[in-house]
């Protein structure tokens, strides 16, 4: 690890980047560490895939993030990914991976699949933030700053659903506790993240639940979202992330399912498990991934066609028939 700081100062230049479709735990790792990689070398690139969602605006020095455009040929002698199970997740912004020299992979998801020339993998993480709080505190002996604290803490709580999943650990509280003793501002951040949706997104959740199905002797909550009900209330493409725990939540459902229209013959798949479903082996079925109790896949097919499919996947996981 001593040569991986070596590397970090004398780099000339370095890249940080995540996943597509970006979330608490992608946005607030890269920040995190870029800010911090960035006292260390003034060439730390932070590079975001899409849009950045609305309701992370808030976070610290937001304005580090550059948009990633194809256009872009740099060569790169670090390349840090985080929270990235698989390299194919980074879109198009894959080709900076494809162009450095040395590529560090961090990452939390039982799916990695060790794509870097150094892998740092931590099933047990709640987050990848939290991963990256020990990283900076152990490997790079770093201060942890208010700002770097802030982006940490927002990964932490979205990824642990605030620090109500089982990936939550002694250890996730003490570090947690550690990011609030450095000031993090409870308030602004549960304000931003949980108490600031739109009204469209509301009134979007009421058709949703209209679709929500209960089958398999009520084992699978299954629900759709077509392009369709995304026109009509014109959301943000993460406004419909958390929606599934709707599904989730309901006395004797397993899995929760929610596939998504994103293109007329492209769906997306998201999983979540109760208690014993491993997700993440479903997912794979479908060429995806993620962890045991949340994960994602990509599915090309009509939505009829994607939604027997997964039925029967499911049935034959749960051992239960349809009904
Ligand atoms: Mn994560």
């Amino acid at each position: 690890m001593n040569s991986l700081k070596e590397l970090i100062s004398t780099g000339k230049n370095i890249a940080v980047i995540s996943h597509i479709s970006p979330d608490g735990d992608s946005l607030g790792s890269i920040l995190a560490l870029g800010i911090t990689l960035g006292k260390m070398n003034s060439n730390v690139t932070i590079y975001l895939n899409d849009v950045l969602p609305a309701k992370y605006e808030f976070l610290p020095e937001v304005h580090r993030f550059i948009m990633f455009k194809e256009e872009e040929t740099k060569e790169y002698d670090l390349t840090f990914v985080l929270d990235c199970g698989d390299i194919d997740r980074l879109g198009k912004s894959k080709v900076i991976a494809n162009r450095t020299k040395t590529l560090v992979n961090i990452d939390h998801h039982i799916s990695n699949t060790s794509y870097g020339n150094i892998n740092i993998l931590d099933v047990d993480a709640s987050s990848t933030c939290q991963m990256i709080y020990e990283f900076i505190d152990e490997v790079l002996e770093a201060q942890i700053s208010l700002d770097v604290a802030t982006c940490l803490y927002v990964g932490i709580t979205t990824d642990t659903g605030n620090f109500k999943y089982d990936n939550t650990s002694p250890k996730t509280h003490r570090i947690a506790s550690k990011l609030l003793e450095l000031g993090v501002n409870i308030e602004e951040v549960t304000f931003n993240l949980y108490q600031n949706g739109s009204y469209n997104s509301i009134k979007f959740l009421g058709d949703f639940l209209q679709n929500l199905d209960i089958t398999l002797d009520g084992k699978l909550a299954l629900s759709t979202i077509t392009l369709e009900m995304l026109r009509k209330y014109n959301l943000d493409s993460d406004e419909t992330d958390s929606i599934i725990n709707y599904g989730r939540d309901i006395k004797g459902v397993e899995v929760a399912i929610t596939l998504k229209e994103v293109n007329e013959n492209i769906i997306k798949a998201s999983f979540r498990s109760k208690a014993n479903v491993d997700v993440n082996k479903l997912a794979q079925i479908f060429g995806g991934g993620g962890h045991k109790k949340a994960s994602g896949a990509t599915i090309e097919g009509s939505m009829d066609y994607v939604k027997e499919r997964i039925i029967e996947e499911v049935s034959k996981t749960i051992g239960a028939t349809r009904g």
